[in-house]
């Protein structure tokens, strides 16, 4: 028995579960629900929702955080060292303020979603951008979020700002990265990784070409 990320097929909150299992070599399987099998899934999950961590004894774990986080520790990817683990969450709870402001427009009509994004990006995004930004451009010449190594931190970045600009969501330009030179560099310095690397190279299609070195 291996451990199961249930969700659906796409990067979303379960990816940097899925970079840390591959880069610990942890062996695990994707179980993915679409829109019309979820409904059967969504009993059986702990709170309803997935991402959901299957572990090998069958145990279901849930909330992205949490199984990030997990999985982090399992694959050596999780900072020991207290100050460096809140290091770690402090900048993945940054981005996630950045991101949690887009999610609304997803739940507005099609045609008006794009126009939406624009306005948020052109106000209250831009300040998280410049703060994300001025925050990279500040970190210690290895250019970890936590330290000197690679941690679920900078994954949670990388993936986030890869997301951002892979077209699923609208209005929000491939090129955004170009104003924001840190965290371009910083994006593209993670998708070098070696693990992070061969994770795309064997997972780089549709919207996962925009998590591959030198996207942005
Ligand atoms: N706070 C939760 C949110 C989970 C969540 O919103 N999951 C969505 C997919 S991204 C879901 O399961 N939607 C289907 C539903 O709620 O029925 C987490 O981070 O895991």
């Amino acid at each position: 028995m291996s451990y199961k990320v249930h969700y659906f097929d796409f990067p979303g909150r379960a990816e940097v579960a899925r970079l840390c299992l591959s880069i610990g070599g942890i062996p695990y399987d994707d179980v993915f629900y679409t829109q019309a099998t979820f409904p059967e899934a969504k009993p059986k999950m702990p709170f309803g929702q997935v991402p959901v961590l299957e572990l090998p004894d069958g145990k279901m774990l849930a909330q992205s955080g949490a199984i990030e986080r997990y999985t982090a520790k399992l694959a050596g990817l999780y900072p020991e060292d207290p100050l460096k683990a809140a290091r770690a969450d402090e900048a993945v709870f940054l981005m996630a303020d950045f991101m949690d402001l887009f999610n609304p427009a997803f739940y507005l009509p099609a045609e008006e979603r794009a126009k939406a994004r624009q306005e948020i990006l052109a106000g209250k995004g831009k300040d998280k951008l410049q703060l994300l930004n001025k925050h990279v451009s500040n970190l210690g010449e290895d250019g970890y979020v936590a330290g000197d190594k690679l941690s679920f931190a900078d994954l949670g970045i990388f993936t986030s700002l890869s997301a951002i600009i892979s077209g699923v969501y609208d209005g929000i330009p491939p090129t955004l990265l170009d104003d924001y030179p840190a965290l371009k560099a910083f994006r593209n310095k993670i998708a070098n990784e070696p693990g992070v690397k061969a994770y795309y190279e064997k997972h780089g299609e549709g919207i996962r070409a925009a998590f591959k070195p030198d996207s942005a």
